[in-house]
């Protein structure tokens, strides 16, 4: 673990980084606060700091106040060294964000047994973070193939459309529907189906470029979002996404399985739609209903 030591006094900073080394920090020493809050705003930077309580400039109170004003940054745990013993002292010191403090000169093995706790809180609020990030994804994933669920790309879209609009630029919206696919399940089960399923998603995944959004609309349904591509591009584009489902079979279980898909297609050009997402998705399934009409494995628009 790499840990800050903030000083001005040279001789405080060097006891210190001894007694820490020896415990098996990595130390990392500066002379004042503006050095302290360059170093802890790094991305890379310590993740625990031993802010000295007066130094000039910014002392160390100030330090955990700025710190603990920015918005981004994983979490720091940030302990105030004081010569003062004065109760207000702490209780600012603890206002201003320090998770602890010592009174110098410490003791040693107290101070390791702080960091101890420190780094135990740093453990929890990891865990607590990584947490945070998985109920977000559940929230808005979709389990089988991992991409966006259906709230969350017509999120997007509706974004999507919002931006467009702003900007002057087209918009297509696809969606995308299995040819088929109930004999897929019927003939060699869910399971293969499911395999079908996510690997479709992956290919689809690939079709687009990063900033465009795909999505599961349902069962064996896909929705994808191609922001700034009108009408013209559309075609090539439509038939790249057709190509890329079809051109190799599938591999699954039951061996590889030719699998197509049929899509509607609409393209947003004008400035004279409302901004709901049930319009062009009402055009989108039209269309597709006309491909599966025109025999399937195609799109229309
Ligand atoms: P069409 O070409 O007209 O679209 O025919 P289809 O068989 O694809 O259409 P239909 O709507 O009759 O069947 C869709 C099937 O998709 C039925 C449903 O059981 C299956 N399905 C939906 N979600 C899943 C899933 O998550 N996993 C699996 N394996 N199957 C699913
Ligand atoms: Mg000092
Ligand atoms: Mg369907
Ligand atoms: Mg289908």
């Amino acid at each position: 673990m790499r840990i800050l030591v903030a000083d001005d006094d040279a001789v405080s900073r060097r006891l210190m980084e001894k007694i820490l080394t020896q415990s098996g920090y990595e130390v990392m020493t500066v002379a004042d606060g503006r050095g302290a809050l360059d170093a802890l705003s790094h991305k890379d930077g310590p993740r625990m700091a031993l802010l000295d309580w007066m130094m000039p400039g910014i002392d160390g109170p100030e330090v955990c106040r700025q710190l603990r004003a920015r918005q981004e940054g994983s979490y720091v745990y940030l302990t105030l060294l004081t010569s003062r013993q004065d109760r207000t002292d702490v209780i600012q010191g603890l206002e201003a964000g320090a998770d602890d403090y010592l009174t110098k000169p410490c003791n040693s093995e107290e101070l390791k047994a702080r960091l101890r706790t420190g780094l135990r809180i740093l453990m929890l609020e990891d865990k607590l973070v990584e947490a945070r990030e998985e109920m977000r994804m559940r929230a808005t994933h979709d389990a089988l193939t991992g991409l966006l669920n259906r709230g969350a790309v017509l999120n997007f879209m509706k974004v999507e459309m919002a931006r467009c609009r702003r900007e002057h630029t087209p918009l297509s919206i696809l969606l995308c529907d299995v040819d088929h696919f109930k004999q897929v399940n019927d003939v060699h089960g869910h399971l293969v189906g499911d395999q079908v399923l996510r690997e479709l998603a992956h290919r689809l995944k690939q079709a687009i470029r990063p900033f465009d959004g795909v999505g599961r609309y349902g069962g064996e349904e896909f929705v994808l979002v191609l922001s700034g591509c009108g009408s013209e591009q559309l075609r090539h584009r439509s038939g790249d996404i057709l190509d890329a489902v079809r051109s190799k079979p599938i591999e699954t279980s039951a061996g590889p399985l030719h699998i197509t898909v049929s899509i509607g297609a609409f393209t947003m050009d004008s400035l004279e739609w409302s901004g709901d997402v049930e319009f062009p998705l009402g055009r989108a399934d039209g269309a597709l209903y006309r491909a599966k009409m025109n025999g399937r494995n195609c799109v229309q628009f």
